[in-house]
C-alpha cells in the first residue's frame, strides 16, 4: 500500500490527510484545533488575543506542538509505515524568526523530547505575526516610496505593498527591534518552517507562498534586491532559497521515525501556502477554470499560464505549485453582506432562495453595490450599500428586489473587479456554504455566462497537499487523483440562462459608472 500525507497547517488548527493512492481513497483525517486542544498557549482562535496597533502575532511553537500531537493521533490510526512521501501547506503570509541555533538544533532533534521543547532556543522572535495582522500601514508606504509607486511594487511583487504581507512585517520588526532583526539568522514562512522541521534542514520557500510576501520577483521567481532592500538589510542571507512546486526538500528526519514510525527515506515536498494548495485539491490547478469560494468573505481564484497583475491593487498574483501563477482576489462582503440582507427583512436562507428565483434577471433596473462593511474589492470604505432604482427600492421596503440585487450586485462585482485577469474560464468551480445554494448558483452562471459545478471536496489544502506529495515524490500521477479526489456533484450543475449576457452587459456598465471605474 501506498500511502502519502498531507499537512495543513492553518490559522485555527493544523489538520492531516492521508491517502492510499492505490485503493484511492481518504485513509484517515485528524485535526489538532489550537483553541481547544492547546490552551496552555493562551490563543483561543488561534492567535494570541488583544495585540496592540493591529498586531495579530501567534506562537510558533504552537505550530510545533500540533504537529507532534497530529502525529501522535495519526500514528494510532494507521501504520505510518506505509507512508511514502510528505507535504504540507501553511496560513499564508505568517513569518518566523530564527537565529544561528536553528541549523544545528534542526539537524539533530532528539526523538525523546517534543519539538517545541528543542526549538524553543532557535527563536531570535518569540512570536510570529500572521495574515491577520495589519499593523504595518507605514512599512508598506515605505517600501512603496523606496519603489516609486504601488505601480511599480505590483509589477514586481504582484501585489501592492500590503499590510499582512511578510516583507512590510520583516520591515516592521527590523524598524522596531534592530538586536534581534540581527541576531535572526533565518526568516521562514509557516509552510518553510514547517517543511525544516519534518526534513531536518533548511527548507526553501516555494514561488507559491513566496509570493505572498512582496519580496519575490514575479516574473522571474527569485528573490528580487530592489524590494528586498526596500524591505530591511542582509535579506539576501537570511531569507532561504526560493523553489518552484515540483522540489523535494529531502527526507523525513529520522526523529519522525523514531517516534511515530514511518519509514526511511520517505521524501518531503516543499511546501506551500493554504490557497496554492487549495487549488491543487479542487483539481483546479490547470488554466480553463476558476473557482469562487462563498465564505464570510468570497474568493475567486484561477491558474494562470501568463502573469497578469492588478493595478488597482486589490487583487494578488501568487505561484500556482503545479507551475505558472494564481491570482486571487478576495471580497470582504460575501456571506456577511448576504446575511445582512437576509436580516433585515427576518428571513431564513429559504425565504432568500424563495426570493431571488421569484425575482427576474435584471432585478427591473434596480442595482446594488453591496458594500455592507469595508470592502477590499474595490478598496472602498463603508457602512451601508450604494443603491440605484425606484423609490421603495431605494427606501429599502421591497426584500425580494434586496435579495436579488445583493447577489447580482456581488457577482456582477467580482466579475469587474477580476477583469485585470484576462480570463475565459470554461467552467466555474463553487465551493464553500452557500455554493450549495442553487439560486445563487445559478445568478453565478447567468452573471459569467459560464458553466457552474460544485465541488464536493472538503479540506482542500490538506487533500492538495497529499496530492502534491504523491505526484512530486512520483507515488501516483496527478490526473488519476484529480479524478478520484476532486469531483463535482453529478447533476448540480448550471448553465447560463439565454437572454442574460445584454442584461448583465449594461449593468455591468452602470455598476463601472457608479463605481467611478
Ligand atoms: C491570503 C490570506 C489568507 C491566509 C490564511 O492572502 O491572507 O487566505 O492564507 O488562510
Amino acid at each position: 500500500m501506498s500511502y502519502v500525507l498531507g499537512i495543513d497547517s492553518s490559522t485555527q488548527s493544523c489538520s492531516a490527510l492521508v491517502l492510499d493512492t492505490e485503493s484511492l481513497h481518504v485513509v484517515t483525517e485528524a485535526a489538532i484545533n489550537y483553541g481547544q486542544d492547546l490552551p496552555e498557549f493562551g490563543a483561543p482562535n488561534g492567535f494570541i488575543p488583544n495585540g496592540k496597533e493591529g498586531e495579530v502575532h501567534a506562537n510558533p511553537l504552537m505550530w510545533l506542538e500540533a504537529l507532534d500531537r497530529l502525529l501522535t493521533i495519526l500514528a494510532a490510526k494507521v501504520d505510518l509505515a506505509k507512508v511514502r512521501a510528505v507535504c504540507g501547506a501553511g496560513q499564508q503570509h505568517g513569518s518566523v524568526y530564527l537565529n544561528a541555533n536553528w541549523f544545528e538544533s534542526l539537524a539533530s532533534l532528539n526523538p525523546r523530547q517534543g519539538l517545541a521543547a528543542q526549538l524553543k532556543s532557535s527563536l531570535s522572535r518569540p512570536t510570529s505575526p500572521i495574515w491577520m495582522d495589519h499593523s504595518t500601514s507605514a512599512e508598506c508606504a515605505e517600501i512603496t516610496a523606496a519603489l516609486g509607486t504601488s505601480a511599480a511594487v505590483s509589477e514586481r511583487s504582484g501585489s501592492f505593498a500590503t499590510e499582512r504581507f511578510s516583507g512590510p512585517q520583516i520591515r516592521r520588526f527590523y524598524k522596531r527591534e534592530p538586536e534581534a532583526y540581527a541576531q535572526t539568522a533565518r526568516i521562514h514562512l509557516v509552510s518553510s518552517f514547517l517543511a525544516s522541521v519534518l526534513a531536518g534542514c533548511d527548507a526553501p520557500i516555494d514561488t507559491g507562498d513566496g509570493a505572498g510576501m512582496n519580496l519575490l520577483n514575479i516574473q522571474r521567481r527569485a528573490w528580487d534586491p530592489l524590494l528586498m532592500k526596500a524591505t530591511a538589510p542582509d535579506l539576501d542571507k537570511k531569507l532561504p532559497k526560493v523553489v518552484r512546486g515540483n522540489h523535494r526538500v529531502g527526507l523525513l528526519a529520522p526523529y519522525f521515525q523514531a517516534r511515530y514510525g514511518f519509514a526511511k527515506d520517505v521524501p518531503v515536498v516543499v511546501f506551500t501556502g493554504d490557497n496554492p494548495a487549495s487549488l491543487v485539491g479542487m483539481g483546479a490547478g490547470h488554466s480553463g477554470q476558476v473557482v469562487i469560494s462563498l465564505g464570510t468573505s468570497d474568493t475567486f481564484f484561477a491558474a494562470m499560464p501568463a502573469v497578469h497583475v492588478d493595478h488597482s491593487g486589490s487583487g494578488h498574483v501568487f505561484g500556482n505549485p503545479l507551475g505558472g501563477t494564481l491570482s486571487l482576489q478576495c471580497f470582504t462582503n460575501g456571506s456577511l453582506a448576504r446575511e445582512k440582507v437576509r436580516d433585515r427583512f427576518g428571513l431564513d436562507w429559504q425565504g432568500f432562495s424563495a426570493a431571488l428565483e421569484s425575482t427576474p434577471v435584471g432585478n427591473k433596473g434596480r442595482l446594488m453595490l453591496p458594500f455592507f462593511a469595508p470592502e477590499t474589492s474595490p478598496r472602498i470604505n463603508r457602512s451601508e450599500p450604494i443603491l440605484d432604482g425606484d423609490a421603495d427600492f431605494v427606501a429599502g421596503r421591497d426584500a425580494a428586489a434586496w435579495v436579488r440585487a445583493c447577489v447580482e450586485g456581488q457577482f456582477l462585482n467580482m466579475l469587474l473587479q477580476t477583469r485585470w485577469m484576462h480570463l475565459k474560464p470554461k467552467r466555474i468551480l463553487l465551493t464553500g456554504g452557500a455554493s450549495r445554494n442553487d439560486a445563487i448558483a445559478q445568478v453565478v452562471a447567468d452573471v459569467f455566462q459560464c458553466q457552474v459545478e460544485r465541488l464536493t471536496v472538503s479540506n482542500s489544502v490538506a487533500l492538495g497537499s497529499a496530492m502534491r506529495a504523491a505526484s512530486v515524490a512520483g507515488v501516483a500521477d496527478l490526473p488519476k487523483l484529480e479524478a478520484a479526489f476532486c469531483k463535482v456533484e453529478s447533476g448540480k450543475g448550471c448553465k447560463p440562462r439565454p437572454g442574460c449576457a445584454e442584461t448583465y452587459k449594461l449593468m455591468l456598465q452602470r455598476m463601472a459608472r457608479l463605481l467611478r471605474l
